[in-house]
């Protein structure tokens, strides 16, 4: 740090597997390694954060089930550990990660404290909050307020930026401030990972990580690994993050059930990405896509349709491979060509990694945070 006091900073995200949360609690720990003071709030700890230390606190959101409520709320508690957070620690910044209610509830919070005691709230958008819940009449207008009454606002890249500007007519200005992530280190090695899962000298180990959520079509990604040739030169590693039964009917009926292997809720993805000799993805839209960087920082290349912010994270060519999205015999060619030319993917593996490590590393992206608020915390409300 720069001699700079340093920052007290709320973090409120989701805690369960998604990149939202996955982003904030890597942000949240990489401040407090810094020196700033951390306290997250959320109902749950968020799975990848580690124990309370000096410098990082876990506050948990209480919910009591009242009879009378047909849908528990989680806005109003929510606001109000916010409000007992920003008071007791003194925070300058609440900084909430999906707009979808944390906004509105730090707006909340900061209107119940006295003006010396308001932290400033700091909104980043991830994707779904912008461009699916930004079109739902019943979230729409709410979001809008919220985004107008942060003090700042980022998107995790250009393309969530113009999104968000062209569906909520947001006028004021939008950082970007890209993903990051710290690979931690494998606790396995390479060949015991490839072991456990039985994998032959000759497979080529074929990953894909996600919440299996709709927007990751995972009907496109089955479809596509039934279309590779030759069949036997590879097998598919999915890390799901989610129940992956709802898939295992399609599974069987591509005739694939040999070339597929589930582990489900990994927490050391490590292990597996270093394993890994390419990543597959499918999506209909990722605003960032967190797990085609998770994959570059082990030197993974990546084969994933060219939707939203992907074209971002990968350069076609000297990361990886964009592909149509959609097009699923394009994908398995894609895929085919990388399994077939090991030296060409180490290339794009290794040129994935460096690209990685210039732009979407802690490194590379903390000071933008620490800059934004130190901006905002020095400039008068209006
Ligand atoms: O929107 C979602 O599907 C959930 C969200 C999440 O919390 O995981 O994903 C979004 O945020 C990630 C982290 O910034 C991005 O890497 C994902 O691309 C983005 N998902 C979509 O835009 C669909």
């Amino acid at each position: 740090m720069s001699g700079e006091r340093p920052l007290k900073v709320g973090i409120t995200c989701y805690p369960s597997v998604g990149g939202s949360g996955i982003l904030a609690s890597a942000l949240g720990e990489e401040l407090a390694r810094r020196g700033h003071e951390v306290h997250f709030i959320s109902y749950e700890r968020p799975f990848r954060i580690p124990a309370d230390g000096p410098r990082l606190k876990f506050h948990p959101v209480v919910i009591n089930d009242y009879g009378l409520f047909k849908y528990p709320d989680y806005t109003l508690p929510l606001s109000v550990k916010m409000a007992e957070v920003s008071r007791d620690h003194r925070l300058d910044v609440l900084h909430v990660h999906y707009a979808v209610p944390h906004a509105t509830a730090a707006l909340l919070a900061r209107s119940m404290l006295p003006a010396s005691q308001q932290p400033r709230v700091v909104t980043t958008l991830h994707g779904t909050d912008t461009t699916l819940l930004g079109r739902d009449a019943g979230y729409g207008p709410a979001i809008r307020h919220a985004l107008a009454s942060s003090d700042a606002i980022t998107t995790v890249s250009e393309y969530l930026r113009r999104e968000t500007q062209d569906l909520l007519a947001i006028e004021r200005p939008i950082d970007v401030i890209h993903n990051f992530f710290v690979p931690r280190s494998p606790r396995r090695t390479r060949a015991e990972v490839r072991n456990e899962l039985g994998l032959k000298e000759s497979e080529a180990m074929m990953i894909h990580l996600s919440n299996l959520r709709p927007p990751k079509r995972i009907d496109l990604l089955l479809k596509a690994a039934a279309e590779i040739r030759p069949r036997d030169s590879f097998k598919l590693v999915i890390l799901a993050g989610a129940d992956f039964a709802p898939f295992r009917d399609e599974v069987r009926r591509l005739g694939i059930e040999d070339r597929v292997i589930v582990r489900e809720k990994v927490v050391d993805v490590e292990d597996y990405l270093q394993a890994a000799d390419l990543a597959l993805f499918t999506s209909e839209m990722e605003s960032f896509c967190l797990s085609i960087l998770e994959a570059a920082c082990f030197a993974c290349p990546s084969v994933a349709p060219a939707v939203g912010g992907i074209p971002e994270v990968l350069e076609s060519n000297v990361t990886g491979q964009l592909v149509p999205f959609g097009d699923t015999a394009a994908t398995a060619r894609a895929v085919e060509a990388l399994i077939a030319d090991p030296a060409r993917r180490k290339a794009l593996g290794q040129a994935a990694k460096t690209r990685a490590a210039q732009r979407f590393s802690a490194e590379a992206i903390l000071p933008q945070y620490e800059a934004l608020y130190r901006r905002v915390c020095a400039a008068s409300r209006g």
